[in-house]
């Protein structure tokens, strides 16, 4: 059985790696922080099967910040492949705390290649890279595009980035390099622009909010679908050959069509809920994203399933059935207190 280790397995893109590969037979590894409150929601369903049904699926507590942490799990798991997915990675946060941005997503990648390194394991390695590398470039970007990084964020995954090449170049390390444009699922934290939209609109719906605040509604930007991608990180790790790939749908849009789009699934008109603040405007914006993913449709065999107007629809889909099922909860919560049952301990 392969044995593979996430760092980054607890959040969006970790939770559907971690299913792609326990369905394909891997034992896998999560490295989870150390937080006060629970940090595990995208993962509980599959932990939940590790005591039922002896899922191979274990987590263990490190820290890209932390190199012991990473050096000793890599000695005492021995994994087959490692996948990079950690970061601080919201690109606004990070013109707020970009020395920390810097240190989890550049230095984190380095201590990660390095202790792979000194442990002397042959094991495979993909790194999170990012358009967000590639910002002011023009469009359409690809492999050979000149990065342009416009965010201490963008900054850190291009060192990121570059030293998993040099890895590749210096120690002949099996690293590859995913760089991967905006993808999206109801699992995407709930500060990123599509989440944003879809949760609020969902509560706008069920009437327990009004108002939507947003900045810059003209960026353009190349939505996916999260399952897709994650297929693709693995696809990469299965070459004889390690290299770089730029995954997208090579299609863009406005943020202003995808509210558009949304608010018209759940039937309501955005002009009367949406209100533009500046503080959402970052201080060097990247206005216009769209891949040409030309080498992963060749070498990787690798297509989107999903497109932008379906996408759309699952993400309002789920966050209207959510909002609705807390209600819901929330109304038998407060029928059985007043019948003198609580569930609360
Ligand atoms: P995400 O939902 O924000 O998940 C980030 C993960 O990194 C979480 O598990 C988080 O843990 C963990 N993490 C944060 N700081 C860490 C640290 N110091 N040490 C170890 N782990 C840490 O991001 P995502 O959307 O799944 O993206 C996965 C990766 O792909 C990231 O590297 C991201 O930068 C990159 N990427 C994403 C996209 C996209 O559109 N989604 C596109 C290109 C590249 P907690 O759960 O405890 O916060
Ligand atoms: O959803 P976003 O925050 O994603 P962004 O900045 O494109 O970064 C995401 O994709 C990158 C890949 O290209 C990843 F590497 C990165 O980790 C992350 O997953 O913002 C998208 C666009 C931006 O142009 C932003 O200015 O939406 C615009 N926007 C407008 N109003 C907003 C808002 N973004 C956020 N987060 N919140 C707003 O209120």
């Amino acid at each position: 059985m392969k044995k593979a280790l996430l760092t980054g397995c607890t959040g969006q893109d970790g939770s559907y790696l971690t299913e792609f590969l326990l369905a394909g037979g891997y034992e896998v590894h999560g490295i989870k922080r150390r937080s006060s409150s629970l940090n595990t929601d995208r993962i509980d369903h599959i932990y939940r099967d590790v005591h039922e049904c002896r899922t191979p699926f274990f987590l263990h507590y490190g820290d890209l910040t932390d190199a012991s942490s990473l050096a000793t799990m890599l000695h005492d798991i021995r994994p087959d492949e490692v996948y990079n997915l950690g970061a601080q990675s919201h690109v606004k946060v990070s013109f707020d705390i970009p020395e920390y941005t810097a240190d989890v997503v550049a230095t984190g990648t380095l201590r990660l290649l390095e202790a792979v390194r000194r442990t002397g394991l042959k094991c495979r390695f993909y790194q999170a890279s990012s358009s967000e590398m590639f910002g002011s470039a023009a469009p359409p970007q690809r492999e050979s595009t000149p990065f342009h990084p416009r965010s201490p964020y963008g900054c850190a995954k291009l060192f990121g980035h570059s030293i998993t090449v040099n890895y590749r170049e210096s120690y002949g390390a099996h690293a590859s390099s995913g760089i991967l444009f905006n993808h999206e699922s109801p699992r995407r934290g709930e500060t990123f622009v599509t989440r944003k939209i879809t949760r609020a609109l969902a509560r706008i719906k069920c009437g327990i909010q009004s108002k939507l605040y947003l900045g810059n509604l003209e960026a353009r930007r190349d939505w996916g679908y999260a399952p897709d991608y994650v297929r693709a990180m693995w696809l990469m790790l299965q070459q004889d050959t390690p290299d770089d790939y730029v995954v997208g749908t090579g299609e863009a849009h406005t943020v202003r069509e995808f509210v558009e789009l949304a608010f018209e699934r759940a039937g309501l008109d955005w002009k009367e809920h949406v209100v533009i603040d500046p503080a959402y405007f970052r201080p060097a914006e990247v206005d216009f994203l769209l891949a040409d993913c030309t080498k992963a449709r060749r070498e990787l065999g690798w297509e989107p399933t999903v497109t932008f107007r379906e996408l759309v629809r699952i993400m309002v889909d789920a966050d209207l059935d959510q909002v609705e099922r807390q209600i819901a909860g929330g109304l038998d919560e407060l029928r059985r207190a007043a019948a003198g049952v609580s569930t609360r301990a």
